[in-house]
């Protein structure tokens, strides 16, 4: 049978919890040093570690027949993958932002403010959603200092304990959408019978951890 490819993070928040997910299905292989590819010597599949921003396009191109990545990546690279799983770690919010001393009291405010983040896409259709025409400042790193340089009115970041957004005198204003980890595929790989095989284990690790 071919040997699949997955597709992980290489290091960042995601990749611990993905290689132990991966070893707790039993899978044997070696963590990513300097080689982008590991072999699995006890199932025919092999790990690729990606920086997540790739992850969904390699997916939907068939580079690798799965993916684990956040929602938030996928959605915002709006690729056309399959959703197979959700993995329960990585819990975040992308969440719009607001300096704690400011006159923006409703969403209709925003309107004509300027919000800074490096989520745009997913931003700009929150915002067309609500009906709300605000300035989208992208930027690619370093959201949460922009009010305070004078750079926006508002930022649109991921939050997960609120700690950035307090140390840098913002408060959480509206929430755009949950994400967490997610198991993907390409689109009509879905039903290859490694890929149940591994989701099988995948949801029985799952059901352990309840
Ligand atoms: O190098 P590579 O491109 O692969 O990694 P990256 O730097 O783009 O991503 P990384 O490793 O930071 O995050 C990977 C994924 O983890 C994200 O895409 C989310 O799905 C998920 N995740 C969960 C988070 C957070 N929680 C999170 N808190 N990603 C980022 N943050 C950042 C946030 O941007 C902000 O700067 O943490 C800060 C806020 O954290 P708190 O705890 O202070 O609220
Ligand atoms: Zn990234």
């Amino acid at each position: 049978m071919k040997t699949l490819k997955i597709a992980i993070q290489k290091s960042g928040r995601l990749n611990e919890k993905s290689v132990e997910l991966l070893k707790n299905c039993g899978l044997n292989f070696e963590n990513y040093k300097s080689s982008l590819i590991s072999p699995v010597s006890n199932f025919p599949l092999e790990i690729l570690f990606l920086r997540d921003d790739d992850i969904p396009e390699y997916v939907q191109d068939g580079i690798a027949d799965l993916g684990i990545v956040g929602e938030n990546v996928i959605e915002e690279t709006e690729v056309d993958v399959a959703y197979l799983q959700r993995l329960g770690f990585g819990k975040c919010s992308l969440k719009i932002a607001v300096p704690n001393n400011n006159d923006i009291a409703t969403l209709a405010d925003l309107n004509g403010k300027a919000i800074a983040t490096t989520y745009p896409v997913i931003l700009g259709k929150f915002l067309k959603k609500e009906g709300i025409t605000s300035d989208i400042r992208t930027i690619s790193g370093s959201v949460e200092i922009s009010p305070g340089l004078g750079l926006s009115d508002a930022i649109c970041d991921l939050v997960s304990t609120g700690g950035t957004l307090k140390s840098n005198g913002l408060k959480p204003f509206a929430d755009v959408m949950s994400s967490e980890a997610i198991l993907i595929s390409s689109k009509g790989s879905e039903n290859n019978d490694l890929i149940q095989e591994l989701i099988q284990r995948i949801q029985s690790v799952l059901r352990a951890k309840e």
